[in-house]
């Protein structure tokens, strides 16, 4: 297996729990490398459902490693919640099975009202998961974020505190009308967190590349999806990091000559969560039947999410951004039942054929989804185990997908259990 990452080639929510869960049998280490707790990442083991938002899903496995990376950023108060929800059902959560890379930037709670009061000042608004996301992001870039090594230092954490209080309380009061954070109380609840988070927190760059050397396999576990990319995604739609493959290497410190593959999940349909242009959006009785079958419902926030069919354009974008080597196709199961499947192969945009998604977003609003159909199966597809044993029409709708985006479907999953997979290759 070596050393490979899995993204989501949409707008998220497209499995990457599940299918990260089972290539963790094959791995080692397993690394996030971006965002923070906006992620829901759900997996159902016999019958049990867990939804991770920081740690690795790989925590469930007692003999593999989990590391945060210093892409990712971390909520100090949320990371300990999982830690002791984790505990409490007997998996023991220790230094040795967690590492949080140093330089990861921590969510303070001012972010969270920052990025709360501007969405509610918006005319048009983002539709954030409302968890610090791009405050925190912000002050990373604007290099007034506070670090998870900074907690080892209780004079250089009150320093970096106070010099951003000063300016977070002024936005907070004089541009939102809100209440000022109190310096003192959250000093007191981080330096409490840090005596807890200090033991996982260290230089993971370095404990990859010795992972690495000594043959190790490492998996890198993306978050949100392609189409949220900060750079390449739908902008101002997105979210605040980038989602790509490229940035599992910033995001961890590790060479990227050492990625041997990179997986790409792909639900068989769309679905977005949040505000943003969505060309093969379903606003009728299909789209509701997708929702309510697929249970669309954001893993974090519970917001439902709206679905639509399989966009193309945005699977192929994916694959030449993420330089996708596979595809592992999710949730196949929810399209059973359909008489008739679409699948967006081109955009018509005032006389144009377009094949990418465009950047200009009143573009991406207005492009009208060319579709090609093909016939549904009706047959329910969950008790299924091998890709011969799918109905032909099921059969023909992944091979059309390969045929597409000229890449191979590694995985086909019909539904949420680890059990309800399909390994093709
Ligand atoms: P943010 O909070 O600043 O990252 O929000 C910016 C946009 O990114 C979207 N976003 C997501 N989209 C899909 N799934 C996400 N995780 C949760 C889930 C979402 C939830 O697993 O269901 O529970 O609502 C996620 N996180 C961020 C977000 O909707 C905005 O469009
Ligand atoms: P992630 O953010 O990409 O990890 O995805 P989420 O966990 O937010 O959302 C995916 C949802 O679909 C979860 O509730 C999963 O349990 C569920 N799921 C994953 N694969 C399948 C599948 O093949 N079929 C069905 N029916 N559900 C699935
Ligand atoms: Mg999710």
């Amino acid at each position: 297996m070596a050393s490979v990452v899995v993204v989501g080639t949409q707008w998220g929510d497209e499995g990457k729990g599940k299918i990260v869960d089972l290539l963790t049998r094959y791995a080692d280490f397993i690394v996030r490398f971006q965002g923070g707790n906006n992620a829901g990442h759900t997996l159902v083991v016999d019958g049990r459902q867990f939804i991770f938002h920081l740690i690795p899903s790989g925590i469930l496995y007692e003999d593999k490693i989990c590391m945060i990376g210093n892409g990712v950023i971390v909520d100090p108060g949320v990371l300990l919640g999982e830690i002791d929800s984790l505990q409490q059902q007997g998996l023991a959560v220790s230094p040795q099975r967690l590492m949080i890379s140093e330089n990861a930037h921590l969510i303070m709670p001012y972010h969270g009202r920052l990025d709360q009061a501007r969405e509610a000042s918006m005319a048009r608004k983002i539709g954030t998961t409302g968890r610090g996301i791009g405050p925190c992001y912000m002050d990373k870039v604007g290099r007034i974020g506070i670090k998870a090594g900074d907690l080892l230092d209780p004079d250089l954490f009150r320093d970096k505190l106070q010099a951003a209080i000063e300016e977070k309380n002024f936005m907070i009061t004089q541009r939102y009308g809100g209440e000022p954070v109190s310096f003192e109380a959250i000093y007191d609840d981080y330096m409490r967190f840090g005596e807890r988070l200090n033991p996982f927190v260290g230089n993971i760059s370095v404990e990859l590349d010795r992972a690495r050397k000594a043959g190790r396999n490492i998996l890198f576990e993306g978050a949100q999806g392609t189409q949220l990319d900060i750079d390449h995604g739908t902008y101002p739609f997105v979210t605040s990091s980038n989602t790509v493959a490229g940035n599992a290497c910033n995001g961890s410190g590790y060479g990227p000559a050492h990625i041997d593959a990179v997986v790409g999940i792909m639900k068989a349909y769309t679905t977005r969560v949040g505000e943003g242009p969505f060309p093969t959006e379903l606003n009728d009785e299909v789209g509701r039947e997708l929702q309510a079958k697929g249970h669309e419902f954001g893993a974090t926030t519970g917001r439902p999410r709206r679905c639509g069919w399989l966009d193309g354009i945005v699977v192929n974008d994916a694959v030449r951004l993420n330089g996708l080597t596979g595809l592992a196709v999710t949730k196949l199961d929810v399209l059973s039942g359909q008489p008739v499947l679409k699948i967006a192969n081109a955009y018509d945009l005032e006389g144009k054929t377009l094949a990418t998604m465009p950047s200009n977003i009143r573009q991406v609003e207005r492009v009208v989804p060319r579709y090609e159909e093909m016939p549904g199966w009706q047959k329910d597809i969950t008790g299924i185990r091998q890709f011969e044993d799918l109905p032909g029409a099921a059969k023909d709708y992944i091979r059309r997908i390969e045929d597409f985006t000229g890449t191979p479907a590694v995985i086909v999953s019909v539904g949420p259990d680890r059990s309800e997979t399909l390994l093709l290759k």
